[in-house]
This record gives C-alpha cells, sequence and structure tokens, in this order.
C-alpha cells in the first residue's frame, strides 16, 4: 500500500446534526473512538447526540461530558433512544453513526421511518468500523448496505472503515492542543510524569495484562541508562505490579512510583483522552494496546508497539501483518510485534533492540509516518466527505 500519496482538502458546508450510538463491548476503545469522533464534529461546529450504553469511561476521558459541559456534544443514555417521549422532542438527525456494528434500537427505527421528512430525505447511514490495514477493509470502505428489513426497509447503510492510507477512511485526530514537544511546556498535569534524572527515558505502558510483562521489566532493568516506565491505568497495572514483584494491590494507587535500580516504575490515574494523547507525544516508546490508542501513537510521531486485542479465531494475526506491512515495519519492529504480542510467558529475544539502540532501523521512521499521515486528510473530514456526496445538495424550498 502506497503511504505516500495525499488527498487534498476540501471546503464543506453547513453543520450537521449526528447520532452517534455506542455499545461498550469491553475495554475503553469503543467509549474511546466514539467520544473523539464526537469531540472533534462539535470543534467542527457540528451538533452531536451520542447514545451510549455505558457512560463510566467518559467520567475520566471527558470530564464533565456527560453533565453536558462539553458544547455540541450531548450524552444520553442508550436505552433513551427507544423512549418515546424522547424521541417525540428530539430533531432529526442528518447522520446516524452506528459504531462497530452496534444495531440501533427498533423503536428509533420505527420513529424515524414515521416521519415524513425522513422518507423524502433519510439520514446518511454510516457503519463506523475499526481500524484495519486489511485489503478487505479497503474493498469494503464506502461500500452500501441495503436495508433489507424491519421499518427503515429501503434505506442504505454504507460502511466506513478507518485505515491508513488515502482510499480508506483515515484515523481520527486528537483533540489536545498540538505542537508541543517536551515536558517543559505540557500540561501542569502531566508534567508530574516528567523524566526526574537527566538523560531518563519514558517508556508508555499501555497494554492488557497478556502482554510478556516479567520479560520487560527484567530487561529494562538491565539498561545502563535510566528508564521510567509510565503505566496506565487498566487491568496491565496489576499485571505489571505482579510482573515486576511488587504489591497488586498497591499499583492501584494513583501516581504511585516505585525505583528498582535504573527503573523507575509510576502507576498514572485514569486520564482524560486529550492528555492521554498529550502524553504519548511526550514518551520515547509507547507500548500501545487497541485501535484507537494505536493511532494517536502513530500520529504522535515517537517508536511504538502495537499489542493487537487478541481474537478467538485468531483474526488478529491477519491483522497485525497488514499493519505491519502497511507502515513497512523494519525487522526490529516485527521482532518487538512479534515478542510483544507472544503471550506473558513469552521470554526476550536475543538481540532485540530498544528504538534508540536500533538508530536507522526503527527510530527515524517513527516521525516520517506521523507526517504522512498528517498530510492526508483526517477521519472526520473524510466522513464529511461522504455524507455529503450521499445526501447530495439539500432540497430548496
Ligand atoms: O481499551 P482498548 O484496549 O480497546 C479495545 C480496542 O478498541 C479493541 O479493538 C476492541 O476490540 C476492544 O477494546 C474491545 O484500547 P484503545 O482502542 O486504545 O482504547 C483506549 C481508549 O482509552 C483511547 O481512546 C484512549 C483512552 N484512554 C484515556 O483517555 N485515558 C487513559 O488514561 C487511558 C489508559 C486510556
Amino acid at each position: 500500500m502506497d503511504l505516500s500519496a495525499t488527498q487534498p482538502a476540501k471546503t464543506l458546508p453547513a453543520p450537521l446534526r449526528w447520532d452517534v450510538f455506542c455499545q461498550v463491548i469491553d475495554n475503553y476503545g469503543d467509549a474511546g473512538v466514539c467520544w473523539r469522533l464526537c469531540a472533534t464534529l462539535a470543534a467542527r461546529g457540528h451538533a452531536v447526540r451520542l447514545w451510549i450504553d455505558d457512560s463510566a469511561p467518559l467520567d475520566w476521558m471527558a470530564p464533565g461530558a456527560t453533565q453536558g459541559l462539553w458544547p455540541g456534544v450531548e450524552v444520553q443514555p442508550w436505552g433513551q433512544a427507544a423512549n418515546p417521549a424522547v424521541l417525540a422532542q428530539c430533531p432529526p438527525g442528518d447522520v446516524w453513526i452506528e459504531a462497530f456494528g452496534c444495531e440501533l434500537p427498533p423503536a428509533w427505527l420505527q420513529w424515524h421511518a414515521s416521519q415524513a421528512a425522513l422518507q423524502a430525505r433519510p439520514p446518511a447511514w454510516i457503519n463506523l468500523e475499526y481500524l484495519s490495514a486489511e485489503s478487505f477493509a479497503l474493498r469494503s470502505h464506502g461500500l452500501p448496505s441495503p436495508v433489507m428489513h424491519g421499518p427503515a426497509r429501503g434505506w442504505t447503510k454504507h460502511f466506513f472503515y478507518p485505515g491508513l492510507v488515502p482510499q480508506s477512511g483515515g484515523l481520527l485526530r486528537s483533540n489536545a492542543p498540538s505542537g508541543r514537544t517536551d515536558w517543559t511546556d505540557c500540561d501542569p498535569a502531566l508534567r508530574t510524569y516528567a523524566p526526574r534524572q537527566p538523560g531518563q527515558r519514558s517508556v508508555l505502558l499501555f497494554s492488557y495484562p497478556t502482554a510478556p510483562l516479567a520479560a520487560l521489566v527484567q530487561a529494562l532493568r538491565g539498561q545502563h541508562q535510566p528508564v521510567q516506565l509510565l503505566v496506565a491505568a487498566g487491568a496491565g497495572q496489576q499485571a505489571l505490579a505482579q510482573a515486576a514483584g511488587l504489591d497488586a494491590q498497591e499499583a492501584g494507587a494513583d501516581g504511585l512510583a516505585v525505583a528498582l535500580g535504573a527503573l523507575h516504575i509510576r502507576f498514572l490515574p485514569f486520564l482524560a483522552q486529550t492528555q492521554f494523547d498529550a502524553l504519548l507525544g511526550l514518551c520515547d516508546l509507547h507500548l500501545v494496546r487497541g485501535e484507537d490508542s494505536l493511532a494517536q501513537a502513530l500520529q504522535a510521531g515517537q517508536p511504538s508497539v502495537w499489542q493487537i486485542y487478541p481474537q478467538a479465531d485468531g483474526a488478529h494475526e491477519a491483522k497485525l501483518q497488514a499493519y505491519l506491512d502497511a507502515i513497512g515495519a523494519s525487522a526490529c519492529e516485527r521482532g518487538w510485534h512479534a515478542f510483544w504480542n507472544a503471550g506473558a510467558h513469552s521470554p526476550w529475544p536475543q538481540g532485540l533492540q530498544w528504538p534508540w539502540e536500533a538508530g536507522p532501523a526503527w527510530a527515524p521512521s517513527a516521525p516520517k509516518r506521523s507526517e504522512t499521515l498528517r498530510m492526508q486528510d483526517d477521519l472526520c473530514t473524510r466522513l464529511l466527505s461522504l455524507v455529503h456526496r450521499l445526501r447530495g445538495p439539500a432540497p430548496g424550498p
């Protein structure tokens, strides 16, 4: 795949009303992607309603969101989309986003399909999928899927696949203030995690418990230079504490720092999404998991390694290989990904190098990839282009 081509920028018309539907399956990625999309659309002047079945992650990801403190975004419990009293008050949206194959509530469909204005001009109905560099994703991106049953029979959904190349749906951008490149001018809340010693490296760890954490800790302890390991909140913290021989209960204590020789481990609290993104820009290596943190790590421009969400049928293996091919990963990066995705007991492979040791085999490619991705239109812009194409010009008076 050609990562280097770019798309021309487009001028986009009037703000639209969006309904984004999110069912949280597991972890934070579903809420994370939907929130990032909503916040981006709202920042561009659109009016967004987020219908979500578990808004708990938003309390730390986007403080104030559920209280209506984010201009342009209204967060609603999923069940309200089927409440006749709410529907009757709800101005019909221009765009429906069905995130990750969640099905819209039948009462929602019933009510909207009965509205004369929508019968004449149905909403652009988008099925937003997971980021993938696999060829099926490129083939399916933008394809129509006619609705054959139910109240919205005759309407059409369209697939939207995020991706790394201009022919795909692109990547969501961070909503964090940009242009910050070091710890001295970053958000004061993050400065607490700045390296404590001159020359200290920072590694951000956001992992599933199945990562080879014991081997990681041992290898970091063997580094000649001081290293700090910033451990993001979530199940990976307990697993890391165990792997490092620490009290797993203590690991939950926000901001706890432990020194193991030249290795400093710091357990982070849950951060707002904008802070999490900013932190990615400040570390020397990101060990990330899930598609959303990967997308942001890639754009942040520092070396990153992806722990892919494991699937029972092994489908993640083809997805990981497609990703590595798409970014043109070096042998060193492939070695890291093989190690990092081989399970909790995977030993440290002989000869595996850190990005700061690998020289041209790794570190310089990260900023180049970031630049290439950032020169392309972001996901939101591509989504808007598709929506405007689907809706066509507004009908005359
Ligand atoms: O949490 P995840 O592992 O989500 C995953 C993936 O989406 C995966 O594909 C999916 O199938 C599975 O869940 C069910 O990782 P991801 O995608 O990186 O999402 C994490 C989100 O949480 C991201 O938006 C960043 C955000 N986050 C914060 O905002 N602050 C934090 O402190 C942390 C740790 C995360």
